[in-house]
């Protein structure tokens, strides 16, 4: 037989059938960010929750502005600030349980503090120690992490871990808009879908990562949108509303605990100072951006609801001022102190048994630091 008699021989069986894997339509996002403040929605949200944000996001912002006075003081070696993301620091860390854990970045140190992490601890790392400042395990708050990203994965590891041994635990991961275009971002979206772990991931999308505005990070319709590619549930949510990020992350929370498995929500909003104070902002973006971001001021749209509602009044605008006021000086004043570092604990926590190694090093410093001393002495 030819080999044209037996192509025309030959009968093409259909292929296996193809069912697509689930309906993408329930994960993909709104098309707009869900906002509460000023909508009819906010008249179910509960009074006491909208005051008890309101009080910190007053004293977050006031944070924000004492840790980057502190910078110019030399008493601080970094700040990244998150004032104009207070709404999402806080509304975001009063949505989990005490049982609950947060893993931040080096932004994060408002949700830090508001876990009840001590402020001053919550800045150690920011100071330049050399050990994170507070015990992760008093408050269930990881490390705040610098290298990008890095604190999903473990956050994954962390919940995907408490969910093998039957704790009823959900993580909360915090990151930058910048931080999504890392492969860990990827890794740990991936293994929170798959294996259904109880996590939240949190994108602050705040406009830039450090000089680079969003449209040069991602060519994504949104980053909401990312999850459906993962099969996990995307939300898309004002950044500046602090009721909506309670109530979308509240959901999120719940519905991981209840083995729904992980949601990535994006949380639009606007970094209002520079990336940190060694970055001059004014290089990059114009005023009337910054200027248009103001208006939308996470604080003056709480402020605006309660007062309309008769919830809050000029008295209690005052109560909160004077407040962070106090928060404050206490920190102006504690930082202001000259920790009392011992060089030789550098080589403690590194591993649970130092290796000789360490061991080596340490008895190495210590002979040099006596030496100084005796050269000092004499
Ligand atoms: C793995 C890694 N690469 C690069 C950096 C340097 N770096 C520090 S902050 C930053 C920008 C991050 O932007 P984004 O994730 O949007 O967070 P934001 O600072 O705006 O909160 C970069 C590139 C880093 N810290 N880690």
């Amino acid at each position: 037989m030819t080999v044209m008699e037996q192509r025309g021989a030959y009968r093409p069986s259909p292929p296996p059938a193809w069912q697509p894997r689930m309906d993408p339509a329930p994960l993909l996002p709104d098309a707009e960010p869900h906002r509460v403040l000023g909508t009819e929605a906010a008249a179910k949200a509960d009074p006491d929750l909208l005051r008890r944000l309101y009080a910190q996001l007053v004293r977050g912002r006031r944070y924000n502005a004492q840790a980057t006075a502190l910078t110019k003081q030399g008493r601080l070696a970094v700040y990244p600030s998150s004032t104009g993301q207070e709404a999402c620091e806080i509304a975001a860390a009063l949505a989990l349980e005490e049982r609950d854990w947060l893993f931040p970045s080096y932004r994060d140190t408002l949700a830090v503090v508001a876990r009840g992490v001590d402020p001053v601890e919550a800045l150690t790392l920011l100071r330049g120690d050399w050990h994170t400042g507070y015990d992760p395990y008093a408050h269930r708050v990881a490390p705040l992490s610098t290298p990008l990203a890095t604190q999903l994965p473990h956050a994954v590891g962390l919940a995907h871990a408490a969910r093998l041994k039957g704790d009823d635990v959900v993580a909360l991961a915090m990151v930058g808009d910048g931080g999504t275009s890392e492969g860990d971002f990827h890794e740990a979206l991936n293994f929170a879908a798959v294996w259904q772990a109880p996590v939240v991931f949190l994108v602050q999308n705040n406009g830039f990562a450090i000089s680079v505005p969003l449209a040069k990070q991602t060519a994504a319709p949104s980053l909401a949108h990312k999850a459906v590619g993962y099969g996990m549930r995307g939300r898309l949510v004002d950044g500046n509303d602090a009721a909506a990020v309670h109530e979308v992350l509240s959901d999120a929370v719940r519905h991981a605990r209840a083995g729904g498995g992980p949601t990535l929500i994006e949380a639009v909003t606007y970094r209002i100072d520079a990336h940190t104070n060694a970055d001059d902002a004014t290089r990059y973006r114009g005023d009337a951006e910054v200027a248009a971001w103001r208006d939308h001021d996470p604080i003056l749209l709480l402020e605006r609801e309660l007062t309309g509602r008769e919830l809050l009044d000029e008295e209690g605008i005052a109560a909160a001022r004077e407040d962070a006021e106090t928060m404050a000086a206490d920190l102006r004043e504690r930082m202001n102190r000259d920790p009392r570092l011992d060089p030789l604990d550098i080589f403690a926590h590194v591993y649970a048994e130092p290796t000789p190694q360490l061991q080596e090093q340490q008895a190495l410093l210590r002979a040099e630091l006596e030496a100084e001393q005796e050269g000092g002495r004499r």
